[in-house]
């Protein structure tokens, strides 16, 4: 039997590393029975494109991330929000693998044919431009490329951003023609796209995490014999630990090749600076809440009363 797991990344990048994993102990839980054949970014299309495949069953699994599913699932647009998770990653991993935050998502992803089957973080996201970005003011007529879904759009425009949502492989070349002024991004995917290479500044804001969704057809799950799901969700579930692990790895080890190669000035707000961000920020909740409805109130509040919970620990 063999799965299609489908990327929104290239080779090397998280999503590869995470699927590299899950095929393996995919194949040694099945004794050979389950193979996977990883299809990174570039061979079967954008993220909108992939997530489309897994809606009709064409392909198994995917990588479906908020940035971009949202224009299809407004509620995950919550992952997308700035300053909601904790600046505390282990915290942000109790919230983001609970069972309170997948059962109010996963009817909104039933609704769109898919099942979600595990949330997964990617490091921080960190502003490339080609000025340097310390106040909402600095952002003003800034043009930012974003990931394609709309609410995305508020949270830059609330900084007086002009943003210009885009799909992935577009980016290096709208840096390198000056279409767009700066993007956001996790640091591995910085280095691995090059985006280093075509912009002077790098700005650690730690406004958010980059998180992804793992997802597959609703009734393909479903309708898994009983030994093959158990399989699989065995898989999912003791990948967990790992990821977070690997994606801290990744994104110092890449930090360090970005400041080894020199030309790229990184900076890191510091708390006052990141408060204005903050507070420009809270208004686009209730764009979200009006976007994502009674459901996106429910989850923004599970999730900020969660993250609260634990930091008072
Ligand atoms: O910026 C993007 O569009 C992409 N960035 C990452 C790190 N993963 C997938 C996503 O599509």
């Amino acid at each position: 039997i063999i799965w299609r797991f489908a990327l929104e990344e290239v080779e090397g990048s998280v999503q590869d590393a995470y699927a590299q994993e899950f095929k393996t102990r995919l194949q040694d839980a099945s004794d050979g029975q389950l193979k996977l054949e990883i299809y990174p970014y570039g061979s079967l299309g954008t993220s909108s494109q992939l997530t489309e495949l897994i809606q009709q069953g064409a392909i198994e699994l995917a990588f479906a991330s908020p940035g971009h599913l949202a224009s299809v699932i407004p509620e995950v647009g919550l992952f997308t929000l700035h300053f909601v998770l904790s600046d505390d990653n282990d915290i942000n991993k109790e919230v983001l693998s609970s069972d309170k935050v997948k059962d109010i998502l996963q009817p909104q992803y039933e609704k769109q044919n898919m099942e979600l089957l595990t949330i997964v973080p990617e490091g921080w996201m960190v502003w490339t431009a080609d000025k340097p970005l310390r106040t909402p003011g600095d952002f003003s007529d800034f043009k930012m490329r974003t990931m394609t879904s709309p609410i995305l759009t508020q949270s830059y425009k609330a900084y007086g951003a002009n943003p210009t949502p885009m799909p992935y492989s577009e980016v290096y070349s709208g840096l390198q023609l000056e279409q767009i002024d700066g993007q956001v991004n996790p640091i591995f995917a910085i280095e691995e796209m090059s985006f280093y290479e075509v912009q002077d500044y790098m700005i650690m804001a730690n406004h958010a995490q980059f998180i992804s969704t793992l997802v597959t057809n609703d009734k393909w799950y479903e309708n898994l014999p009983e030994q093959q799901r158990t399989w699989l969700d065995d898989t999912r579930d003791g990948m967990v630990d790992y990821i977070y692990r690997k994606q801290a790895e990744f994104n110092e080890k890449r930090l360090q090749t970005i400041k080894d190669a020199g030309g790229t000035e990184v900076i890191t707000l510091t708390n006052d600076e990141r408060e204005a961000f903050r507070q420009a920020s809270m208004g686009v909740r209730q764009t979200y809440v009006e976007q994502a409805g009674e459901t996106g109130q429910k989850l923004l509040d599970t999730v900020t009363s969660m993250v609260e919970e634990l930091e008072s620990q």
